[in-house]
């Protein structure tokens, strides 16, 4: 494994500070290339349990990933002809979005979710749910599946081979396991630094991916794509029965043959630094003229955004997020208040920095009062610029 790029000592993403605690607390922030598996990862662990135990990503926060999981159930259910006798695990199910979906298509479903806040809201939104970590030993304690789930999961975790092989161990002989995994190429293209923290340990090509499926018996055998999902998404369908790849899964293997290798990491890394002071000096620049600016969104993303490139409180007055978990709390490193969106309403800025930038489309039409009135959203990525549309 070789270093590519080392950005720093930065906070934990979605480690949000109250007011009285809060604590300067860094890690190592590094990107490694590993030229046996072709695996972009982290090597510095955080401690799991510093991570997942109090959680406060909501899957329900926006609209665009609410209808997203409703049709993935939707289609998933025809895909596999899934009947009341069904079972349905899904790993990683955060407030139950997915499952719920699945329950309206009369499907059983369990989800697996160590998070207790977050476990408990999927309760109470009568989704049974496990708050446990996925791996062999609970394995043992549950039944055999015939659809197994884990969006934005695999990359979460520490030990790649033990968790596949604990979904190959629950997992039916005619059963199949989709998950959904930001594409590195895109995140590269994209020059989307900020998808880079602790949380994230994994960065998957299609080949690195399917070569850790192999190693639990589990084949890649068809692949959906969805640009506009974190920035980019592929949806992966895994068989322990089937090897035959679908045309789509062989195209896509293709096109991603120099986008996601050694290179295309070092291209990325060295542009990095230089994009980062670029932002920051479009916001300079507009504080200079006298401009307010706020962050548009508190994801995980924005604590290593605003911290790698040096936005603090100088530059954003808040940031505003629809979570209620996030509001009233400070963003880690740089102490920018979260606040509701009502509250930023009655002193909006002149200008967003669209933090939640992966869901530009949806974010810019239900602003477009704020546009018409003269306002405007700094758009990171792939370039930082101004944009009013
Ligand atoms: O892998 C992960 C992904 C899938 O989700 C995580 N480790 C955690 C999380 O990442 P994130 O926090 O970067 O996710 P989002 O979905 O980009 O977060 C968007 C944030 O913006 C949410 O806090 C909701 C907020 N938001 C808002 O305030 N107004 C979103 C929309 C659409 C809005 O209109």
């Amino acid at each position: 494994m070789v270093p590519m790029l080392n950005m720093g000592s930065l906070p934990l993403a979605n480690r949000l500070e109250t007011l009285g605690s809060t604590s300067d607390k860094a890690y190592p922030l590094v990107v490694y290339y590993c030229h046996n598996c072709a695996l972009i990862q982290l090597a510095d662990l955080v401690p799991r349990n510093e991570m997942f135990t109090d959680y406060v990503y909501l899957t329900s926060a926006s609209k665009t990933m609410t209808d997203h999981f409703n049709r993935y159930a939707e289609t998933i259910t025809q895909r596999l002809d899934l009947t009341t006798k069904d079972n349905v695990l899904d790993v990683g199910s955060n407030d139950g979005t997915l499952l719920k979906a699945f329950q309206r298509h009369g499907v059983k479903v369990l989800g697996i979710e160590p998070a207790r806040n977050v476990a408990s809201i999927a309760e109470a939104g009568g989704v049974p749910t496990l708050t446990e970590y996925f791996d062999l030993k609970l394995a043992k304690t549950l039944q055999k599946v015939r659809l197994v789930t884990a969006n934005n999961i695999l990359s979460h975790v520490g030990n790649l081979r033990d968790f596949l092989a604990t979904v190959a161990q629950v997992l039916r002989h005619d059963g199949l396991f989709v998950f959904e995994v930001p594409w590195v190429a895109d995140v590269l293209r994209n020059h989307s630094f900020d998808m880079i923290y602790h949380e994230h340990l994994s960065y998957f090509g299609l080949r690195s991916l399917a070569r850790a499926l192999q190693e639990a018996g589990l084949f890649l055998v068809d692949l959906e794509y969805y640009p506009s999902i974190h920035g980019g998404t592929f949806r992966g369908f895994a068989s322990p029965s089937s090897k035959e790849s679908s045309f789509v899964l062989r195209e896509m293997s293709a096109r991603e043959e120099n986008e996601a290798d050694f290179w295309a990491l070092k291209e990325f890394s060295e542009r990095v630094p230089k994009l980062a002071q670029h932002l920051r000096d479009i916001l300079l620049g507009l504080k200079k003229e006298g401009k307010r600016i706020a962050g548009y969104g508190a994801p995980a993303k924005a604590t290593i955004l605003l911290n790698y490139c040096g936005i603090g409180r100088d530059i954003l007055d808040y940031a505003s997020d629809t979570t209620p978990l996030k509001q009233g709390k400070f963003i880690p490193g740089v102490g920018v208040p979260v606040v509701s969106p009502q509250l930023a309403q009655t002193k909006p800025p002149d200008y967003y920095l669209l933090l939640a930038w992966n869901f530009r489309e949806e974010i810019l039409a239900k602003e477009k009062e704020f546009i018409e009135r003269g306002g405007r959203f700094v758009v990171p990525f792939p370039y930082p610029e101004v944009v009013d549309s």
